[in-house]
């Protein structure tokens, strides 16, 4: 299999994450992406590949041009306006309700300002390589994007920063753009054949969601921790399934904590007569592997032969597929589990 990395993820090195009221060391780092090239470049059966750069246009036909903009200025101006700092964080978020009776306002002009405004958490510092970074992941998922198009059956862009959580217009949850959803966009509008996002990791994306929710040409399947107990906490709940021309290109399968392989396969199962029923003709996956046994973030209880299993099972779709990296932070298995789904995916032996 073709496995497209850059190392301008590299940019992208935050070395602090607030969260649960306090500073920790963060979960998403520069080791996550180097760990997995160390290991996919390892393996014969994986032919590692250059990205080409695709520029800011697919960026732009999915996500709110003032929040690329900001991206790209955010470090910088904070430098200036506010204080020299490593690591860029909002300490403010703009909340609607503010002004609940005084008519809205737009975005406003103050870089702590704008963090809030374009910004839904603290998870997601912006340090000085952050925009370049996210650039690349972006010309990893379109570089993958077009060796499927090409006649690859198969291809893996291990995008770091990822971009499940990335809405139009608000960036968070590690994630600055939409790597999937820019590629499923591109080809769905570009094309004209259907796309599924199929995405397995712990954590609902609900940015891809959003961007599709109104959508009938990209549709949007997720397995992921119950939303009542886990992060983003307010979508992912199974009653969501799209509107307007989009309703019924939506499925999600919450997940109760302690889910395993089996239960999880089984439920994988459901979701693939979900997308058999849509019938694209391409799939992206937004492969997170934090659903691991032993991730240090998340509760679910799968094994590095469940996700072989998961990939095979994905495999039986039998549609040209785009994997692109999402989440998963239990670094010292983090290679050998991306692998082992990617293995199962081209029907190669577990070992
Ligand atoms: C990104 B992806 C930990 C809080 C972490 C952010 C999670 C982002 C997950 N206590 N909050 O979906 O793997
Ligand atoms: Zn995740």
């Amino acid at each position: 299999m073709k496995v497209v990395h850059s190392p301008a993820h590299l940019g992208h090195n935050p070395q602090e994450e607030i969260a649960e009221s306090g500073a920790h060391s963060p979960h998403e780092h520069t080791g996550r992406g180097e760990i997995i090239r160390e290991t996919l470049a390892a393996d014969p059966a994986m032919e590692m590949l250059s990205p080409r750069e695709w520029g800011i246009d697919p960026i732009l036909e999915v996500h709110e041009r003032g929040l690329h903009d900001f991206l790209m200025n955010a470090w910088a101006r904070y430098q200036r306006d506010v204080r020299s700092a490593r690591e860029v964080v909002p300490d403010f978020f703009y909340r609607p309700a503010m002004r609940e009776a005084m008519g809205s306002l737009g975005e406003p002009s103050h870089v702590n300002a704008q963090l809030g405004w374009w910004c839904f958490e603290t998870t997601t510092p912006i340090t000085q390589g952050s925009y370049m970074a996210a650039r690349g992941s972006v010309d990893v998922a379109m570089t993958a994007a077009s060796l499927v198009l090409g006649g690859e059956r198969f291809a893996y862009g291990n995008c770091r920063p990822p971009g499940h959580h990335a809405t139009r217009d608000l960036y968070g949850g590690y994630c600055f753009f939409n790597n999937a959803a820019i590629i499923a966009h591109h080809v769905a509008s570009t094309t004209g054949v259907k796309v599924t996002v199929l995405d397995p990791d712990y954590h609902h994306g609900n940015g891809t969601q959003q961007i599709f929710y109104e959508r009938d040409d990209v549709q949007y399947v997720s397995l992921h921790a119950d939303p009542v107990r886990a992060y983003p906490y307010v979508t992912g709940f199974s009653d969501e399934r799209g509107s307007g021309k989009g309703l019924g290109a939506n499925a999600n399968f919450p997940l109760a904590r302690g889910t395993g392989d089996a239960e999880f396969l089984d439920v994988l199962k459901r979701a693939i007569e979900e997308i058999d029923r849509f019938k694209p003709e391409l799939l992206v996956v937004s492969l997170g592997v934090d659903t691991f046994d032993g991730d240090p973030i998340c509760d679910l209880r799968l094994t590095r032969q469940g996700f072989f299993d998961c990939g095979a099972l994905v495999a039986g779709l039998g549609l040209p597929t785009v994997v692109l990296q999402e989440g998963g932070y239990a670094l010292a298995e983090l290679g050998n589990n991306v692998r082992a789904w990617l293995r199962g995916l081209e029907g190669l032996s577990a070992a």
